[in-house]
């Protein structure tokens, strides 16, 4: 029997790359989406960096001793490295490549800031939670994650509630109460509860709004992901916001919230979203030091 040949595959060139990079704008239709849904998915726009990005992914948790905290990655709880894009001049050059540059001005402004980076191996599921817990009014934050191996939906792809990121919303509200509880209320595994699943190959870029609930179900011992996290810039009256916001990193046992390797590289470009986190750090130090004096190893997440 004779197939139909397959139109949908060919040779990826460098023009195409180019066009990737350079070319690529956001539709109307996907930012009210994003507005609306809370998350937004781009298959394969990263797909001509993907090899580079997880030869990097995997030398930086070579340097750090191939797991948590300096030692090896033993499968049983998820290792974390923050800041982690920071430790590459590969990864840390993802916040001057054009897609992402185009992504976050169109979200969240020409003068967004870069909230830093985590990057992992997960261990297990995720249960069903938000990164934050922000106002209309507040600034926005957004998280773009980057999956570094396939994942189908019994195997650790991220999956998001759409709508859930409207705090002060009754159904958004609602949810925050009783996500947790899936099983007591509904009678339900997370993993049934009403979800978009991101099966993702690797290249592919998945973002959402940090107040959108996610969760991942049946992942391995070793899922490997990084993301980057971007917000608006803070107004002069909420800088205060801004520096609890950064005193939240003192978990992680970190003194400045970018590492040496953002800095010493960064372009004129680059720096407009370094900026205002920079001159806003500068109590991080010590409550590091606190959190060392109480903690057994910096958090996991
Ligand atoms: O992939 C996962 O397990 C969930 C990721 C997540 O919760 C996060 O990055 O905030």
């Amino acid at each position: 029997m004779l197939r139909e040949p397959d139109v949908s595959f060919r040779c990826i060139t460098l023009e195409d790359v180019e066009m990737n990079q350079h070319d690529f704008t956001m539709t109307d239709s996907e930012i009210n989406f994003f507005k609306t849904f809370g998350y937004l998915s781009f298959p394969q726009l990263m797909a001509d960096r993907i090899t580079a990005i997880q030869d990097a992914f995997e030398a930086v948790w070579d340097e750090r001793g191939g797991g948590h905290d300096g030692k090896p990655h033993e499968g049983t709880a998820r290792s974390c490295i923050v800041p982690f894009i920071d430790q590459s001049e590969e990864l840390s050059s993802l916040l001057d490549d054009p897609r992402i540059l185009t992504i976050a001005k169109t979200l969240l402004g020409d003068d967004f800031n870069y909230m830093g980076s985590d990057g992992n191996f997960y261990v297990g599921d995720t249960g069903w939670h938000s990164d934050g817990g922000h106002k209309l009014e507040d600034p926005m934050h957004i998280k773009i994650a980057f999956y570094l191996d396939p994942l189908t939906r019994d195997t650790g792809a991220l999956r998001v509630i759409p709508g859930s990121h409207l705090f002060g919303d009754n159904y958004a509200d609602a949810l925050s109460q009783q996500v947790g509880k899936s099983q007591e209320l509904w009678e339900m595994h997370g993993k049934d509860v009403p979800a978009t699943i991101f099966e993702t190959t690797p290249g592919d870029l998945v973002l959402f709004n940090h107040n959108t609930k996610h969760a991942a179900f049946g992942g391995g011992t070793h899922r490997r992901m990084f993301t980057m996290n971007l917000c608006q810039r803070y107004p002069d009256d909420k800088i205060d916001a801004l520096q609890a916001y950064i005193a939240g990193s003192a978990r992680f046992w970190i003194d400045r919230k970018y590492g040496e390797k953002m800095i010493r590289t960064a372009t004129s470009e680059r720096w407009i979203h370094l900026e205002q986190v920079r001159a806003n750090d500068g109590h991080l130090a010590e409550l590091s030091r606190q959190a060392r004096e109480r903690m057994s190893e910096p958090s996991r997440g």
